[in-house]
């Protein structure tokens, strides 16, 4: 016992001795960029500048970022660290997660935030991305690479690319135009542009022989992305932070929240042309594509500048379908699949109309909506109710796990879209990943359940990977299914939702609390989380409502609107408001990518709406 003590306190002292304290000091505020050369806007930047910078660290450092909020417009933020495990073994970790609401409360103009954490376990690449509403979209993030001083493979060269779609407009004004009564049919907010590494038209040079090491991440809000090189190879050596065996492939699929690294091999001896890189959108992702779109921007791959420039390539022999499917990866450190679980939580992913008139997402029935207080504030504050799902609200979709427990998740798609779900705190294995099941263009929404091919636990569509993939992000494809496992080793209060952030605006997400009673021993909410609660406005101690002196008083707590009236489905919802702002103001224009534009006396239309319904004896929601 003795021994086993002091050789603890050997191996922790040998490895403070090495590890690095990083610390950033950053301010949050707009600055005026172009990213893509066609528009200036507001983007977010730190200390006055944009792009941010890349964050690089060593396994084992300390990291300890400030973020100031500089917003002079009243914009409150928050910032996460994709992909770290914020272990809470380590102690008050879970605090350090980020997203706004369910481990911190947001920071508000003025406040200082102090995020402190190591990343003792993981290695590769990671990026951060402010965790409030889809204000990432709006450039504030970057990559966070965690260098390993073992690396499991060579290169010359190490480059950085964050891929990303781009608005012309403010994340918050689409957003609002998005969650809409307008937009019925929940038409995804169409970009204006792709981004290479925060602008376009990028010339990549190369030199013969070399070889270099590509990180490529997807930070963007909504389309997927590939890359796809022209008489180049790539071999994909890490996903998500998990070195994979090593894998040639001349395109690789990111959705948002994604990563992979390739090595690029460069031509051995000087070409007498250079070569295309192409950045291509997922254009099945869009429901409409506007005319002027770029749906591709062509990289050059540059040997030599006074050679001919590559045009853009012919994509049509490529095998985009393999791209999109990880499945067949495998990790590079062995890891043999969980062959069972304890417990199987089983999630139907749905897009439903709701009485205001705007699509939401729903996990089983449940569209996430943010409590008052921070979920995590309320675990800590409970004392012994923190096992008692009623105090966290019936909507937030909590899912209790056991310590140690082995969990299966299984996500059916009973939608038409790509969805790329992302776990805080862990990541997981996939063991199931059917392929997507088309969709006829025209098909009737009611005809969507049977679509879908939900997972058969008797029969499963492939066999179960003896060593399945290991990711932080999956995609769940049009009507299909996935099914992951992870052992619940992080007790925490962690975020699973959709990457999509405009389907996370939808509601599309889910609590996992995590062994509360393990996490009361191992967190306290520091002075500084309290503070920038208590500037927000926020109560610091209570249930998902803000009481405390009552703990299953839920007054005052936000929930979902009410389901549509009977007999009066989404389709007929559309239609009938489609015809009616057409009829009454003419001037609703669903040419501007299906969103139309925002109707000036919003309140009145909805008045009248109301009076035509009940005019024609259908049920009148309920305000
Ligand atoms: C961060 O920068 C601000 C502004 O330059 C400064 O006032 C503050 O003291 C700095 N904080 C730390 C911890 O370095
Ligand atoms: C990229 O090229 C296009 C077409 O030439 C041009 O309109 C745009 O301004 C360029 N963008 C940047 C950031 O260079
Ligand atoms: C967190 O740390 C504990 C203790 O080292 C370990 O058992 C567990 O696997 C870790 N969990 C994750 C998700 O890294
Ligand atoms: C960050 O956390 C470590 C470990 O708890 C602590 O020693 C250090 O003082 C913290 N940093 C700051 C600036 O508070
Ligand atoms: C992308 O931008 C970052 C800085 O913003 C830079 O360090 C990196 O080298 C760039 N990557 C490429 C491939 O140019
Ligand atoms: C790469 O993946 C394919 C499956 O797409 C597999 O057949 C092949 O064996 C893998 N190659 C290596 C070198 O692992
Ligand atoms: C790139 O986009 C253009 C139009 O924006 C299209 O004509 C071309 O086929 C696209 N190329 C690829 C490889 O998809
Ligand atoms: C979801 O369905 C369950 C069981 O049908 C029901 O008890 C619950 O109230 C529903 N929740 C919402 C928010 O509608
Ligand atoms: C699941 O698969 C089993 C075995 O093939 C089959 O008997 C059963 O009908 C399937 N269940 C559903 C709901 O399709
Ligand atoms: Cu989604």
């Amino acid at each position: 016992m003795k021994l086993s003590c002091s050789l603890v306190w050997f191996i922790l002292t040998a490895s403070v001795a090495v590890a690095k304290t990083h610390t950033l000091n950053y301010t949050a505020s707009w600055v005026k960029a172009n990213p893509d050369g066609l528009h200036e806007k507001k983007m977010i930047g730190f200390n006055g500048e944009w792009p941010l910078p890349d964050i690089h660290v060593e396994k084992g450092d300390r990291v300890q970022v400030y973020l100031t909020n500089g917003f002079d417009d009243g914009t409150a933020t928050s910032l996460h660290f994709h992909g770290l495990f914020q272990n809470t073994s380590l102690g008050n970790q879970l605090q350090m997660d980020g997203p706004s609401m369910v481990t911190q409360c947001p920071i508000v103009p003025g406040q200082t935030y102090l995020y402190n954490f190591t990343v003792p376990e993981q290695v590769g690449t990671f990026w951060y991305h402010a965790h409030m509403g889809a204000q990432y979209g709006d450039g504030m993030r970057g990559a966070f690479i965690i260098h390993d001083p073992e690396e499991p493979f060579q290169y010359d060269h190490e480059k950085i690319v964050i891929l990303a779609d781009h608005y012309h407009e403010n994340y918050n004004v689409v957003t609002q135009e998005f969650l809409s009564r307008y937009n019925p049919t929940g038409a995804e907010p169409v970009p204006q542009n792709i981004l290479f590494n925060n602008t376009m038209n990028v010339t990549l040079d190369f030199t013969p022989g070399e070889t270099y090491l590509f990180r490529f991440l997807n930070v963007g809000l909504f389309v997927s992305q590939y890359i796809i090189l022209e008489d180049h190879e790539m071999t994909v050596v890490e996903v998500d932070g998990i070195y994979v065996k090593p894998n040639v492939t001349d395109s690789i699929y990111l959705s948002a929240g994604q990563r992979m690294s390739v090595l690029i091999k460069a031509k051995d001896k000087m070409p007498t042309r250079n070569y295309a890189m192409m950045q291509l959108m997922d254009e099945t992702m869009l429901d409409v594509v506007p005319p002027e779109l770029q749906l591709n921007q062509t990289i050059q791959m540059t040997y030599g500048h006074a050679l001919p420039q590559a045009a853009a390539l012919n994509i049509e022999d490529c095998d985009l379908d393999r791209a999109t499917n990880d499945f067949y990866l495998e990790p590079l450190v062995e890891r043999d699949l969980l062959s069972h679980y304890d417990h199987q939580i089983v999630m139907d992913v749905r897009m439903i109309n709701l009485d205001d008139g705007v699509k939401y997402a729903f996990f089983n029935n449940i569209t996430y909506v943010t409590p008052k207080i921070p979920t995590l504030t309320t675990l800590l504050t409970s004392g012994k109710l923190a096992s008692d799902s009623r105090i966290y609200g019936d909507n937030i979709n909590a899912h209790f796990l056991k310590h140690n427990d082995i969990i299966e998740v299984v996500l059916n798609n009973y939608d038409s879209g790509r969805h790329p779900f992302h776990l805080h705190g862990h990541n997981f294995q996939i063991v199931q990943k059917s392929p997507g099941f088309h969709i006829d263009e025209n098909y009737d929404e009611s005809e969507q359940d049977k679509m879908t091919v939900p997972y058969n636990e008797s029969a499963p569509l492939q066999p179960f990977p003896e060593r399945p993939m290991v990711r932080d992000t999956v995609v769940l494809e049009p009507s299909g299914h996935v099914v992951l496992r992870f052992r619940a080793d992080n007790p925490g209060v962690w975020y699973f939702h959709c990457h999509v952030d405009w389907h996370l605006q939808q509601g599309l997400a889910s609590i996992f609390i995590e062994a509360p009673t393990v996490l009361q021993e191992r967190e306290t909410l520091n002075e500084n989380y309290l503070d920038i609660c208590q500037a927000a406005g926020i109560p610091v101690a209570g249930n998902a409502a803000g009481h405390s002196n009552d703990w299953f008083d839920l007054d005052g707590l936000p929930r979902q609107p009410k389901p549509l009236p009977k007999g009066f489905t989404a389709e007929g919802y559309v239609a009938f408001i489609v015809s009616f702002i057409i009829g009454v103001w003419g001037l609703y224009s669903i040419a501007q990518y299906g969103i139309g534009e925002v109707i000036p006396n919003d309140e009145k239309v909805y008045h009248t709406l109301r009076e035509i319904l009940a005019e024609n004896d259908i049920e009148v929601p309920r305000n």
